[in-house]
């Protein structure tokens, strides 16, 4: 559920939902429910920085406070910001922002195309992190596991492809584990705030794993070593999360 839609039940509820949309609604054939709900979501802000699933310091030793303040309170602010400032007549405001970046193709607007995936990346990338200050050994188990080293043969073997694809992106970018459309595992790089999602995508899928390589996600305690940042951030990654993301793409 979209915080937008979460916000708008919970004021709903306050209200008298039935009794709001039978006086908004008046003619409009469309969903009553959407069309209040796009009534009362403030038009200048339909986007919200969703809140960190942790501390800013529950990443350390791997991903650090700072690292994190900034990332989350700044960088991915400032996407948010910039979307909800935009022209967004192009966008469904009513579909997911999951199903908005797939829509998003070469004639989307440039604003959009950055913001909604700046948005849409992070908002993903923080879920699929988790606290593991005592590096305990941390692999996947259960049906992703038996994928991945059905498609890679091994899960060191899987890690070293990420882990090298993901050094490898020039500039700006994403490294990610998609799953496409035949069910297949797949690993893909995107530049900028692209993602598998988007018709754009050279690879398209549903990612169960999204690594941020740009800078800001990692030069404040690596500097220019990006091969460490993506050596620690193993240590970090959510399998629980990544599992529940490819058990939902089977369905
Ligand atoms: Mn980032």
């Amino acid at each position: 559920m979209s915080n937008n839609r979460r916000d708008f039940l919970k004021k709903g509820a306050l209200l008298g939902l039935s009794g709001l949309a039978g006086a908004l609604v008046g003619n409009n054939q469309n969903n009553p429910l959407e069309t209040v709900s796009s009534f009362w979501s403030d038009p200048t802000t339909p986007f919200t920085l969703p809140p960190l699933p942790y501390a800013t310091n529950a990443l350390e030793p791997f991903i650090d406070k700072l690292t994190m303040e900034i990332h989350h309170g700044k960088h991915h602010k400032a996407y948010v910001d910039k979307l909800n400032g935009a022209d967004l007549s192009t966008l469904d405001l009513s579909k997911s922002d999951e199903e908005k970046c797939r829509s998003v193709n070469d004639k989307t607007p440039t604003i959009i195309r950055n913001n909604l995936g700046g948005h849409y990346n992070h908002s993903l990338f923080w879920t699929l992190l988790k606290p593991n200050a005592s590096a305990a050994a941390n692999i996947p188990s259960g049906p992703l596991a038996e994928s991945i080293i059905n498609y890679y043969k091994s899960f060191d073997e899987f890690k070293k492809e990420f882990s090298d694809k993901a050094a490898k992106v020039f500039g700006s970018g994403w490294c990610w584990l998609i799953v496409d459309d035949n069910g297949r595992l797949k690993i893909t790089t995107t530049p900028n705030q692209d993602n598998p999602l988007m018709k754009v995508a050279a690879e398209q899928g549903m990612p169960l794993l999204a690594l941020d390589v740009w800078e800001h996600a990692y030069y404040l305690k690596y500097q220019n070593k990006r091969a460490d940042y993506i050596a620690n951030w193993w240590n970090v990654v959510n399998w629980e999360k990544a599992s529940q993301l490819f058990a939902a793409s089977k369905k």
